[in-house]
């Protein structure tokens, strides 16, 4: 936690070993070599022994220390990669108490045999707590050392915790340079035989080079030159490219060879997109809140239902709201849960169960995704299965509106999540924190108009009354939020979930409207559609469409769903327009990223924003029919799958290379031998220029945009799983499968 500045600087009385040791309140100039010392967000990359279990959710780190124990050592919290300076003075402080009083032992030392010590302290800990400042002169040269606080040895249990943890001094750290392999750069899963085949090759050469296209066997099949394209913003890498499209074989074990380098190898074949099309849906199921997920149905993803009611979880099935902010509960049971987390919010949970809707509804081959598809519980109903898994989180979206009676009837509450955040492994059934419903926000109302208003439509020959109460619920949305109109979400409430916060929701009263006027056809809804500034703004921003900007998704229905708009003609062509946007940023760009945020600063789910630009090319094609935009949408693709400054895959099980270790309460096998990595067809939120975890922070500081990924289940700012990231994955792997 970070606490007030002014408290009285308590300078330790603590035993001191080295030499050039001193308990003093003097800094040490330089930088701050500690991680996340605060424990504001968790307490990654913080470590303890097996014996104890770190809790942070206070904003301090706390453990409950067994008794029994004999040594110091039997007892540690540390953290590790330290880098430490010869001859450098340091500053080393932090703030510790101990119920009851105890003597801790503070150590930066060597992290394996011998464990040399180049500070040690024996603090003595009270219940009301000091801060100890120290400083200290390192006597090695080391990258990796350790800070370890050693608390074992007391015959009684106690309790300790730690705050504000800084050791300044020292050099400011080297960049982080990951190994990436060869510097040929392709999409590891496969190119489509008459498909454009492209690659980037990272080299110093400005002049072109020589490639070869080599096939299983090693014999040459293809060669050419490259295209030097000089540095590339995204990445910092001096780049060239190389067009291999002409060859048309398929096949598998490819290898493209340039430079005195081999790429990693790939297939020329469409088979891929067929599973990638159910592995991406199939996905959700395990996602699922409020449900047993049977190991039968995904082999070795079975677990117990989360949030049903049973002890130790307090949900879902009858969640109070946030202290004053309502006088009842609601069945919020059910849903899909967001990502890693185990929150369900109204917003992001809209633009994923609309995606997939749209997925069934713009699909040219709907029975391709028919019922059976997926292996779902309800598998063998006639209805088809991906429409099954959207129901199951539009059920949830509708329990989340105000009753009839109640303040804000019809609005629908912002949010549903523990009142604290909750460490990682964690299954569903054995979170044991409050659950809170949080106050309704007009985003979240239109996001269940809108998905409510489709859903209407999408369901009607499956099942007329569950159309029917969606289409009820739509309405009274509407209608409520035209009453409160800026009930923003609080971009402060962000304890126990994320706030999913919004300050301007006029692009969710244009995609309700939208999809409204779609499906009734009523006046209010057009009047409403025609004079919004959305519906003829240049609404394609470089940066793409998201569950905060949402008139995309308006926009892109109402080009291509059945409706009697004026200007109909003139939403086409507007589409295609930001569909040549897209293209031309792909073209401009040497590994062929159709995204432009502004400085080039990648976003928190960069890979999101990326595919949903595709999914405004893919409807360019279906418009135009041109094939410049099913070759885009194949290109752009290429970027995910490994052509990239990393030189891998974002996709689980998809590629040589590819994320496996995705933020995850429940698929923590990085954490927990005996869990699972997340399922094939899992995408990771990729690339975050603003670095916002302290694993990120501790290894990529510096790092260009495209480097700002690591694949470690801690940092979830660059490598969450999401339900509305796979939503666009799904749907474009779809719109392949079905056009390869
Ligand atoms: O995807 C969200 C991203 O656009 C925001 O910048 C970020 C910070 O507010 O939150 C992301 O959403 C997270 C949500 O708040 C909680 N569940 C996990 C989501 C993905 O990281």
């Amino acid at each position: 936690m970070t606490r007030p500045l002014g408290r009285l600087a308590i300078a330790a009385a603590a035993s001191l070993l080295a030499t050039g040791l001193t308990a003093s309140t003097a800094y040490a100039e330089g930088p701050e070599q500690i991680v996340n010392g605060t424990f504001d967000n968790g307490h990654a990359p913080w470590w303890g022994t097996g014996n104890i279990t770190l809790d942070s959710s206070s904003g301090q780190l706390c453990a409950d220390i067994p008794g029994g124990t004999v040594n110091p050592w039997d007892v540690i919290i540390g953290l590790d990669n330290i880098p430490l300076v010869n001859g450098e003075t340091y500053a080393y402080k932090f703030f510790a108490t101990a119920t009851p009083a105890k003597v801790g032992k503070a150590l930066i030392q060597l992290p394996v045999d011998p464990w040399t010590q180049f500070f040690s302290a024996n603090p003595e800990l009270s219940v009301s707590g000091n801060d100890y400042t120290y400083t200290f002169t390192a006597s090695a040269d080391l990258p990796n050392a350790q800070v370890a606080f050693q608390i074992g040895g007391s015959v009684d249990p106690w309790r300790f915790c730690l705050d504000n943890v800084s050791l300044t001094g020292g050099a400011v750290a080297e960049p982080y340079v990951p190994d990436t392999g060869p510097r040929v750069r392709v999409n590891q899963v496969g190119y489509l035989p008459k498909g454009p085949k492209n690659a980037t090759i990272v080299t110093e050469a400005t002049a072109a080079l020589p490639w070869q296209l080599k096939n299983a066997a090693g014999r040459v099949v293809a060669s050419g030159q490259t295209a030097p394209r000089g540095v590339d913003a995204s990445s910092g890498q001096n780049v060239h490219s190389v067009d291999f499209s002409r060859y048309t074989k398929p096949g598998t074990g490819y290898t493209l060879v340039a430079d005195g380098e081999t790429s990693r190898p790939f297939d020329i074949d469409a088979a891929f997109w067929q599973r990638l099309r159910i592995d991406a849906l199939k996905m959700y199921y395990t996602q699922r809140s409020g449900i047993e997920i049977q190991d039968s149905l995904r082999p070795g993803y079975g677990r117990p239902a989360g949030h049903v009611g049973v002890a130790p979880n307090q949900g879902d099935t009858n969640v109070p709201c946030q202290p004053g902010v309502c006088d009842y509960t609601l069945d919020v049971s059910g849903g899909w849960y967001d990502a890693g987390d185990h929150g369900k919010y109204v917003v992001n949970g809209g633009i994923s169960v609309y995606q997939l809707m749209s997925e069934y509804e713009r699909s040219e081959q709907p029975w391709k995704l028919r019922d059976g598809t997926l292996a779902l519980p309800e598998s063998g109903n006639r209805v088809p299965d991906i429409l099954d898994e959207a129901r199951w989180e539009q059920e949830f979206l509708l329990s989340m509106q105000v009753p009839a009676g109640k303040p804000f009837a019809g609005m629908a509450h912002h949010k549903v999540h523990d009142e604290s955040w909750t460490g990682l492994p964690l299954l569903p059934h054995v979170d044991d924190k409050k659950r809170e419903l949080h106050p309704v926000s007009t985003a979240a109302t239109l996001n269940l108009a809108a998905t409510a208003a489709q859903a209407a439509r999408v369901f009607w020959p499956y099942d007329k009354a569950f159309a029917k109460s969606n289409l009820a619920a739509a309405k009274a949305a509407w209608a409520a939020a035209k009453a409160n109109p800026d009930r923003l979400a609080d971009p402060a409430d962000g304890n126990g979930g994320g706030t999913y916060s919004d300050a301007d929701v006029s692009d969710e009263f244009y995609w309700a409207a939208a999809e409204l006027y779609i499906t009734t056809g009523g006046k209010e809804f057009k009047d409403f559609v025609l004079a919004s500034p959305h519906h003829t703004a240049d609404i394609w921003r470089e940066r793409g469409f998201d569950w905060a900007s949402t008139a995309q998704l308006g926009r892109l229905d109402l080009a291509m769903l059945p409706n009697n708009l004026p200007d109909r003609h003139r939403v086409r062509k507007s589409v295609v327009a930001g569909a040549d946007k897209y293209l031309a940023t792909l073209d401009a760009h040497p590994y062929g990223v159709p995204y432009a945020p502004s400085d080039n600063v990648y976003d928190w789910g960069s890979n999101n924003l990326v595919i949903n630009n595709l999914v405004v090319v893919a409807t360019a094609y279906d418009l135009t029919g041109k094939d410049k935009y099913r070759d885009g949408v194949l290109e752009g693709m290429d970027y995910i799958f490994g052509r990239n400054a990393l030189n891998q895959s974002y996709v689980t099980g998809y590629g040589e290379v590819a994320s496996k270790n995705q933020h995850s309460r429940w698929y923590a096998h990085q954490l927990n031998a005996d869990l699972p990595n997340p399922p094939a067809g899992t995408l990771a939120g990729g690339p975050n220029s603003s670095i916002q975890d302290p694993v990120a922070q501790q290894k990529l500081r510096g790092c260009a945009p495209q480097f700002c990924y690591l694949d470690d289940i801690e940092s979830w700012s660059t490598n969450e799983l999401t339900i509305n990231w796979n939503a666009p994955l799904s749907w474009i792997a779809e719109w392949v499968a079905e056009r390869a």
